[in-house]
């Protein structure tokens, strides 16, 4: 029977699968689909916990932080440590929307195998594609488990057949649901051959495996074993001919696949009524490999004692904390482990984690997910060593939005630079960068959500509240007509006076020159030393153009100019260049330029046409389409897009392709502004 013996005891843990130590399975899938409840539900079968908490009543050790309560959604990696059936499994509830993937991206180098959590839902199949793309990049052995088949109202078949194009291998139905009434009560299982009943929250009964189930049961059983004979040909020849293959030649082929990401098995449930959850657990523990397998994936040794440190956290009290996985060797309280940047840092402690709660415990094993404090010089997806190690962390993604950002109180400022330095380490997707130009602090990152939320946890975990408001546009101006103009600063009040006097040949220049400055002075009209004065005056005066931008794209030549003995300075003749071309600037047409971004937008095919459209809507300049290389289903499209329309551009890109579109971008060129828009952004800037 389905009976979770928790009677196993402390002996050491050697899984069947010939897995030394704790196996960490990451629990991973499209946003909303059911993971967070599923963590709850494992920790419940495992006995961790009595009875599961609720995501949507907020009472889950899963989304535990304020921030994933209060927008219903997990935020953060969750990890908690289960022992199921004499074995010890370290689960970690990965946070599903795109916006987080970095999160979860952190996490999955180090974990021996994933639980993809979906829906038969084709509005969240590009959310599939995305994280199943990267399981398999990573090589990662995946089982799908598809979820709320409590409310399943298609055929497993349908279902199968709108997952599988997010699958670049074959799903493999491991389990066919019972259906009575219209309502799924229970599931054959294909490769024992037994049939099952639902019992809420307690493991399934056993029920004879016969009537009209049985024949189903023959047909999906052989299409199942025919899959896996595509890569097995003894398996292959049984079938030919005809006879019934031992079971444990089956098992042996699912769990050998399955490492080898050949295919991806399919398990059904529910994980709101704890359906599912007990074979789950027992497919897990007899096929998902063990932490030498993912050591050798990474290719990390087990010589010295490793860790990868799957994401940092700043604590209140308690100082830095790692979250990591040891890949070899026991860590202990004291331990000198090196990280990426190659200074070693004594382990502060090191702490079992559990949802929310961190408390000390012994040394570290082989497998075992843990905290580790105070490894000030790690960061997340370094490996940590007793010798230096490196980095096996994932590649961070270019940023898609961002928000000038200060502190709310002035006070603040410092505090302010501090927290926004630790959030960025915590989480590598954020990205904080001083625009020295525009004087503002700039956080960037994967989308609306992502940065509310790490201006909450500014608020609430680093006692700075700050206020945001949309970066500015680096606009610039320049001029379409030249002129000559004379400029004269000429004091004389009692003692010393002061002179200077120049005159300037201003004229446009190609778009991309920038400022030139050239000296035409013949004869000495304007002595030697005070040329660069001039051109300093001339410089001050374009950084803000009578539009009241920097002024580009121009030549200024001094053409002559006089000065007298005693009274001309420097000063003096930097005076009489300003002058000059504050007067020059307005009689020279000025017109205003705007930064133009060559733009790379990726979305699943669907969303092509729609994406044309909201770029046209943002003055975009469409360049072309075409399929995205590697990417099956998926597009890409160009453009040149105004600076001043991407600000929010993600997230109509985001509602247009079932929430996985993204871009990347670089400047391009400046262009020419003129009429309506150029009025209004010249009326915002002389507001401001
Ligand atoms: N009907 C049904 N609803 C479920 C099931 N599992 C989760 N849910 C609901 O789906 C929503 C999202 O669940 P959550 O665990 O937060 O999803 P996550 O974003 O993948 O972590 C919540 O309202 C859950 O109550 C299930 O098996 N059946
Ligand atoms: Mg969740």
């Amino acid at each position: 029977m389905e009976d979770p013996a928790r009677a196993a005891g402390d002996r050491p843990v050697r899984s069947r699968s010939g897995a030394d130590g704790t196996r960490a399975i990451a629990l991973v899938g499209p946003f909303q689909s059911g993971k967070s409840t599923l963590f709850e539900e494992i920790l419940v079968h495992a006995g961790a916990i009595a009875r599961a908490g609720s995501v949507d009543a907020g009472t889950s050790v899963a989304d535990a932080s304020p921030q994933a309560r209060a927008h219903r959604m997990s935020v953060e990696a969750n990890v908690a440590t289960v022992r199921y059936l004499g074995e010890e499994f370290a689960f970690i509830d990965c946070p599903g929307s795109v916006e987080f993937l970095q999160e979860t991206r952190g996490v999955l180098p180090a974990v021996d195998a994933a639980v993809v959590v979906c829906e038969a839902d084709e509005r969240k199949v590009p959310q599939l594609q995305l994280i199943l793309r990267e399981l398999e990049e990573a090589r990662i052995p995946h089982f799908l488990f598809l979820n709320k088949i409590d409310k399943a109202d298609k055929h497993l078949q349908e279902a199968l057949a709108i997952l599988q194009p997010a699958s670049s291998v074959p799903l493999l139905m491991r389990q066919i649901p019972i259906w009575r009434d219209g309502i799924v009560v229970g599931f054959v299982d294909l490769a024992l051959e037994r049939a099952f009943v639902y019992r809420e929250h307690a493991p399934s009964e056993i029920v004879p495996l016969d009537g009209e189930e049985l024949p189903r049961e023959r047909d999906a059983r052989f299409s199942m074993l025919e899959k896996l004979a595509d890569h097995d040909d003894a398996l292959m020849e049984q079938l030919l001919e005809d006879i019934e293959p031992p079971r444990d030649l089956v098992f042996d082929d699912l769990a050998r696949e399955l490492r080898q990401g050949e295919v991806c098995p399919v398990l059904i449930g529910s994980a709101l009524r704890g359906n599912g959850v007990t074979r789950l657990l027992k497919a897990l523990r007899h096929e998902a490999p063990g932490v030498a397998e993912t050591r050798a994936r990474l290719g990390v040794g087990s010589a010295a004692p490793v860790a990868y440190v799957m994401k940092t956290l700043h604590t209140g009290h308690g100082g830095k904390l790692s979250l990591a996985r040891v890949l070899a060797g026991e860590i202990a309280e004291g331990a000198p482990l090196i990280g990426g940047q190659g200074v070693a840092d004594r382990v502060g402690g090191v702490m079992a984690v559990q949802g929310a709660s961190v408390e000390k415990r012994g040394p570290a094993r082989t497998g075992d997910v843990v905290g580790l404090a105070r490894l000030e010089h790690a960061a997340s997806g370094d490996l940590v060593s007793t010798r230096p190690a490196g980095a096996a962390g994932p590649p961070l993604p270019e940023p898609v939005m961002a928000l000038a950002i200060s502190a709310r109180e002035r006070k603040d400022d410092v505090k302010l630079g501090l927290a926004l330095t630790k959030l960025a380490e915590e989480d590598p997707s954020l990205i904080v960068r001083h625009d020295a130009e525009k004087g503002e602090v700039l956080l960037s990152g994967q989308g609306e959500m992502h940065l509310r939320v790490a201006l909450e946890r500014l608020a609430e975990r680093f006692g700075v509240p700050a206020v945001t408001r949309p970066p500015r546009v680096g606009y610039r101006e320049t001029i379409r007509r030249p002129t000559v103009q004379r400029g004269r600063h000429k004091k004389q009040s009692g003692g010393h006076g002061q002179f200077g006097d120049v005159l300037l040949d201003v004229k446009p220049q190609e778009r991309g020159e920038g400022f030139r400055f050239v000296d035409a002075i013949t004869g000495g009209a304007v002595p030697r030393q005070y040329i660069s004065s001039v051109e300093e005056g001339v410089k001050e005066a374009l950084r803000q153009g009578p539009l009241g931008f920097p002024v580009v794209d121009l030549t200024v030549t001094l053409a002559d100019g006089s000065y007298h003995t005693v009274d001309s300075s420097d000063q003096a003749f930097r005076a009489a260049a300003r002058l000059a071309i504050a007067e020059a600037l307005p009689n020279c047409t000025p017109v205003l330029l705007e930064p133009i971004d060559d733009v790379t937008v990726m979305v699943p095919g669907e969303a092509t046409a729609r994406v044309n459209a909201i770029l046209s809507a943002r003055r975009a300049q469409i360049l072309g389409f075409e399929p995205r290389e590697g990417w099956s289903g998926w597009d890409t499209v160009r453009a040149l897009v105004p600076q001043a329309e991407i600000g929010d551009l993600i997230v109509e890109l985001r509602s247009a392709s079932a929430g996985v579109g993204c871009f990347t971008r670089r400047f391009d060129h400046m262009a020419e502004l003129a009429g309506r828009q150029a009025e209004t952004v010249v009326a915002a800037t002389r507001a401001a």
